[in-house]
């Protein structure tokens, strides 16, 4: 059954011991970030702070920082590979539901205009020393409309509160948010925007993911979760949101007023850029549920809730679009590893049938969207399991050879941020291809058993399977499943 909302959600982890409720005072600045911290190190439950210094309400955090979770979310068994995840999400997203429209929602319980608005009601925290404000966006989705084409974007872009009334926002030139300010820009008009805090576990996950442009976010949802998205107009522009967010901030960004922003701790795991001006976002109003929950993440050094999610959202997402959209064939799996940062690294398992196959691979990546923050590529036989970063290893020393193998790229395009990047070059990075590949072009050989590399050594299957059938009368303990 598909989760309507975070509170279903929530509900569902208390059930399954999956949730730690924290009845002790916490101070919002930098104590949440500290035990949010300790918590993913340890992978931990997901977070109810209860208690928070100076308000009344409650943070929820950590609800998809462990594979288990994110099984959860999906409707999965709680063991489910790292595998089988991603190919449900996979199976999922490319079915798209357009969503529902509601006259109304539980979002619009309390409506907030005016002097009413305080964006300080609710209890953001100061995430982490190097931060340059609290902020209030970091799990959660920005919708703003393309003002010519009328198509919805909703992404996931760092919020930071400025004052009551007043956000600040981080558009990039190529992001969707952006492609849209361009035009308002042009139009010297405000943008509406609005923002939605505390949804359905998958929408997030939507959020946060490059997705076609001209497409339509909530469709893409709707098919994650398995039912439409419900949606409910904005009281001071026409954008919708889920009617059941527990909060929603309206406001718009003038063309060209600009305020201080950042630092933020980013998913590099660095402070990648300073504090600039950058656009900011006028609040005209705050609707939100009765007894609202606030949700947000701690970004920073991987792994973190947003690495492990934009891992699981990115290698689906790749996936298809090497295998549908560019056409090609052979793909076992794509990953893009949780402790790479999540969007940082790939690895494409592929069962190489012409020349150059894997490179091609590469080249489809770092070219498009999925690849906006991707650096290094690394491609490995079909008999490689990519989600085993220990297979992969082996496979870095076993089948490849450096000059036939490595390939460096230069000034193509970078993370913004990078913290290996200096600051003037910010855009530009060099990526590295690892064809860690049988090569292509080698003939058969008698020692090899007439086959195109050298066998791998390991026992026979048949082998294998009788130690199998025998195993328990062994008497040896099995490993424990490591997820
Ligand atoms: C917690 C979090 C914060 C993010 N903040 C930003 C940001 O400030 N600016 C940005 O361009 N991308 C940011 N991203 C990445 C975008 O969400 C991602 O690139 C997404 O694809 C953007 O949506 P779009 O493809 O519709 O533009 C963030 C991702 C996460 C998980
Ligand atoms: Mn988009």
């Amino acid at each position: 059954m598909p989760f309507r909302d975070l509170r279903e959600f929530i509900k569902q982890l208390r059930a399954k011991g999956e949730l730690a409720e924290i009845p002790a005072e916490v101070d919002w600045r930098y104590e949440i970030g500290g035990i949010v911290r300790k918590n993913l190190g340890q992978q931990g439950p997901a977070l109810l702070f209860k208690n928070i210094k100076d308000y009344s309400t409650p943070l929820f955090t950590c609800g998809v920082s462990t594979y288990s979770r994110v099984s959860l979310a999906l409707g999965l068994p709680p063991h489910e590979p790292l595998e089988g995840i991603i190919s449900e999400f996979r199976k999922k997203i490319n079915v798209p539901i357009k969503p529902r429209k509601s006259a109304t929602g539980a979002c619009k319980e309390n409506i907030l205009v005016g002097d009413q608005v305080n964006l300080l009601r609710f209890p953001v925290p100061l995430w982490q020393a190097g931060d340059g404000g609290r902020y209030i966006g970091t799990w959660h989705g920005v919708i703003t409309q393309d003002p010519e084409t009328g198509w919805t974007n909703a992404g996931m872009y760092r919020v930071m509160i400025h004052d009551e009334k007043t956000l600040g926002i981080l558009i990039a030139r190529d992001q969707h948010i952006g492609l849209h300010y361009e035009k308002y820009r042009k139009m010297k008009k405000a943008m509406p925007v609005a923002i939605v805090i505390g949804m359905a576990p998958l929408l997030p996950f939507i959020f946060l993911t490059p997705l076609p442009s001209q497409t339509d976010e909530y469709d893409y949802a709707g098919g994650l979760s398995g039912e439409a998205v419900e949606l409910v107009k904005c009281e001071t522009n026409d954008l919708e949101v889920p009617a059941y967010s527990e909060i929603v901030i309206e406001g718009e960004i003038p063309p060209e007023e600009r305020r201080t922003e950042g630092p933020f701790g980013e998913w590099t795991g660095h402070y990648g850029g300073k504090s600039s001006p950058r656009p900011v976002i006028h609040v005209q109003c705050v609707t939100h549920r009765n007894d609202p929950i606030f949700r947000g993440t701690l970004e920073g050094k991987p792994v973190n809730e947003d690495h492990l999610c934009a891992s699981v959202a990115l290698s689906a997402l790749a996936h298809i679009f090497l295998e549908e959209t560019l056409g090609i064939a052979g793909i076992r799996g794509v990953h893009y590893p949780a402790v790479s940062g999540g969007w940082g690294m790939a690895v494409v398992s592929v069962n190489q049938r012409y020349p150059a196959h894997s490179r091609t691979i590469a080249h489809g990546l770092l070219g498009s969207k999925l690849g906006a923050f991707l650096k290094n590529v690394i491609i490995v036989d079909e008999d490689v399991d990519p989600f085993n970063l220990d297979e992969i290893w082996w496979s870095m020393v076993s089948r490849l050879q450096a000059s036939r193998g490595v390939t460096i790229l230069q000034r193509g395009k970078g993370a913004f941020m990078d913290p290996s990047q200096l600051p003037e070059l910010q855009g530009f990075g060099d990526s590295f291809i690892v064809e860690a590949v049988k090569p292509y072009e080698w003939q058969p050989r008698p020692e090899w058993g007439n086959k195109r590399f050298p066998p791998v050594a390991y026992p026979s299957q048949e082998t294998m399977k009788a130690v199998e059938k025998r195993w328990s009368s062994f008497g040896i303990p099995s490993k424990k499943e490591k997820k």
